[in-house]
């Protein structure tokens, strides 16, 4: 999608610091990190959210999980635990409407997320 924040940075139209990267799927760090690790997986082709991703049935939503934890084994956070988070709708707090998973580790996380 032409004026989609992260389809740009899928086009290198916008730079991240790219984690990791396979055929469909792209990490990146997030912007306003919450953690010492917080990166975001997105696959490259756009669905708006976690319930568009599951709804296209490809297989692309297992390859964004496990970009996902090769995030935390890159970043050595496998091992003591980590989150990911896949905020869904404005009312639980998305603001990019290109699906995206934040993957969060190296601190103590605490339960529930507020
Ligand atoms: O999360 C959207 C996340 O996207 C939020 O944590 C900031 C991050 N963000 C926004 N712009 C950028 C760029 N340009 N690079 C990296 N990270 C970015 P949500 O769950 O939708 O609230």
């Amino acid at each position: 999608m032409s004026d989609c924040l992260f389809c740009k940075i899928v086009a290198k139209e916008i730079p991240a610091e790219i984690v990791y990267e396979t055929g469909r799927t792209l990490a990146f760090r997030d912007i306003n990190p919450q953690a010492p690790t917080h990166a975001l997986v997105i696959p490259k082709a756009h669905h708006a959210d976690a319930a568009a991703l599951a709804a296209a049935d490809d297989g692309l939503a297992d390859e964004v999980l496990k970009t996902a934890h090769e995030v935390a084994v890159i970043d050595g956070v496998s091992e003591g635990g980590y989150r990911i988070v896949f905020n869904t709708g404005a009312a639980a707090g998305q603001t990019v409407f290109h699906v995206h998973a934040h993957v969060l580790g190296g601190r103590e996380l605490t339960w529930p997320p507020g």
